[in-house]
């Protein structure tokens, strides 16, 4: 088994805020790397900021400081998101670190010995709010296709052959039927590339907040080659140190579907270009709209993450973003589905069998953990066998980045575990058949010893605490500490547990 992963977040421009798509991107990166960790992985998990180009430097300009004291203090902003979300990032990037402009430059430099970039002019529309050039053709009503504004740019320019690498592109895409998910993003880009490529204009002469072009100081590098080169300069290429041969290339760039084309299209070719190993998968996921409504800061609608966790808690906002919307599929934040999910899925399914089972454990147990029965009935070994079969289950989902579906079959087992303790009532057999009902309750302890083990990536904190509950070491947290052969390593005493997953109770008007 490859034992390393290396995964990636878009890097945020640092014009505004962080609102609930950025932490939804890093949220899903998190919940695999934590994943990755758990199941033996090498991990090596990156987040951080976008800081320069035109938009950062007009938005700058607009707050009345310079871009570097403007940028220290909105990347500061992500940076906090960050700890605030529980994100495990192993590393934030920030473009304007001198690091990385070397390492852009190293690219750039390279990209020069070998023919691929040249200089030229250009003339045509430009999206400061895209960060993108358009042709003619993508026009619409005098605006970008995404709606945003575009203006008429010439300017010297020095031009990657983008127009080269066309059929190489298509073979790659053809040798690599999982590089772009889901497979309707995949769709778009190949064809875009096979409607034909044109070269494309990667430095800017009009201003002067970017990394400086090698040898050329009118122009500075266009964003996005910078940008995307964050994701090398992190691995050490720059000094070529051990770290880039361990974690190049990188198994999972994660993105939103509307920077897809600059993943799949123009990073695939700068690389092949500079002969370096091409990423492993571009997954582009979808949008959220705040009920119903597309969210935008002239609309005063803008879903703030840090509200979110205030009002519902942290781990049960991480669980609905991550189980209410197909991965991959746009999203509508809905406030009664948030509720709806944390006290169904959270406060009943799990957080009540769990409470019921230690509970009835205390209570006629004096707390002492039952063993396993020796001779399964049927119905325990059902709930056994579908315990033991989940981490494969699970695995297979968010290897494709499935998370709302290895969600659903933990929920499945919870369930069946939720029908096995209406139907063996232990409540009832503590009269009848208390060695049966010390076997049930052990049975009962197991399921939920697994989900709890499962749950760990997406709400590290509060699966934690029933990991604590149940005593389970920290070292049998593991995807490891799964199945049948571990289950009798399980320690001894448990104590009256304490609700993990409260009721959403709507505060009285
Ligand atoms: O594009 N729903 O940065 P950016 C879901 N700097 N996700 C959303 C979202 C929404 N409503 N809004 C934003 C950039 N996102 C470049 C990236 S990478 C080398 C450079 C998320 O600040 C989604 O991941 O505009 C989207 O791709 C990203 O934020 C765009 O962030």
């Amino acid at each position: 088994m490859d034992k390393r992963f290396y995964i990636t977040t878009p890097i945020y421009y640092v014009n505004d805020k962080p609102h609930i798509g950025h932490a939804y991107t890093t949220l899903a990166c998190d919940a695999l790397a934590r994943f990755q960790r758990l199941d033996g992985k090498n991990v090596k998990f990156l987040t951080g900021t976008d800081e320069h180009g035109q938009k950062v430097e007009e938005a700058a300009n607009k707050a009345g400081i310079d871009p570097q004291s403007f940028t220290d203090s909105v990347s500061q902003n992500f940076q906090d998101l960050a700890v605030r979300m529980n994100f495990s990032n192993d590393e934030f990037i920030r473009t304007t670190s001198a690091r990385h402009k070397a390492t852009c430059q190293k690219l750039w430099n390279i990209l020069i010995e070998k023919g691929h970039i040249y200089l030229g002019k250009y003339a045509g529309w430009y999206s400061v709010r895209d960060e993108a050039y358009y042709t003619e053709t993508e026009i619409v009503d005098g605006k970008a296709p995404t709606g945003a504004p575009v203006e008429w740019v010439e300017e010297p320019s020095y031009f990657f052959d983008l127009s080269k690498w066309q059929d190489k592109l298509l073979a790659f895409y053809e040798a690599n039927p999982d590089f772009v998910a889901p497979s309707s993003r995949f769709n778009e880009i190949k064809s875009f590339v096979s409607g034909g490529l044109k070269d494309l204009s990667v430095s800017r002469a009009s201003f002067k907040w970017g990394v400086p072009v090698p040898n050329d100081d009118d122009h500075v590098m266009y964003v996005w080659l910078d940008a995307l080169t964050n994701y090398l300069t992190a691995t050490g290429w720059l000094d070529d140190d051990a770290g880039y041969k361990d974690h190049w290339p990188a198994d999972v760039h994660m993105v939103g579907k509307d920077i897809v084309r600059f993943h799949a299209v123009y990073w695939p070719a700068f690389l092949m270009a500079a002969d370096l190993p091409l990423p492993k998968r571009v997954y582009a996921h979808g949008w959220w709209t705040n009920e119903g409504q597309k969210i935008s800061k002239s609309v005063g609608n803008v879903i703030d993450p840090h509200a979110l966790v205030d009002e519902f808690g942290l781990d049960q906002t991480r669980y609905f973003l991550l189980r209410e919307v197909p991965f991959g599929n746009d999203g509508d934040f809905a406030r009664s589905a948030m509720i709806q999910r944390i006290n169904s899925d959270l406060a009943n399914d799990l957080g009540n069998l769990s409470n019921r089972v230690q509970s009835l454990i205390v209570k006629n147990l004096e707390g002492v953990h039952p063993d396993m029965p020796s001779a399964p009935t049927a119905d325990d070994r059902e709930l056994l066998e579908a315990c033991d079969g989940l981490l494969s289950s699970v695995r297979t989902s968010f290897s494709q980045q499935q998370f709302h579906e290895g969600l659903k079959a933990i929920w499945e087992v919870i369930s069946r575990a939720n029908r096995y303790v209406d139907n063996q009532a232990p409540w009832a057999l503590k009269k009848t058949d208390p060695p049966r009902m010390a076997e049930v309750l052990a049975v009962l302890m197991e399921t939920i010893r697994t989900c709890a083990i499962l749950v760990q990536p997406v709400m590290p904190q509060s699966a934690n605490s029933l990991l604590d509950q149940l005593k389970v070491p920290s070292d049998k947290r593991d995807f490891a500490a799964i199945g049948g052969a571990r289950r009798d390593d399980l320690p001894v005493h448990i104590e009256k547990p304490q609700a993990v997953f409260p009721r959403f109770v709507e505060a009285e008007e």
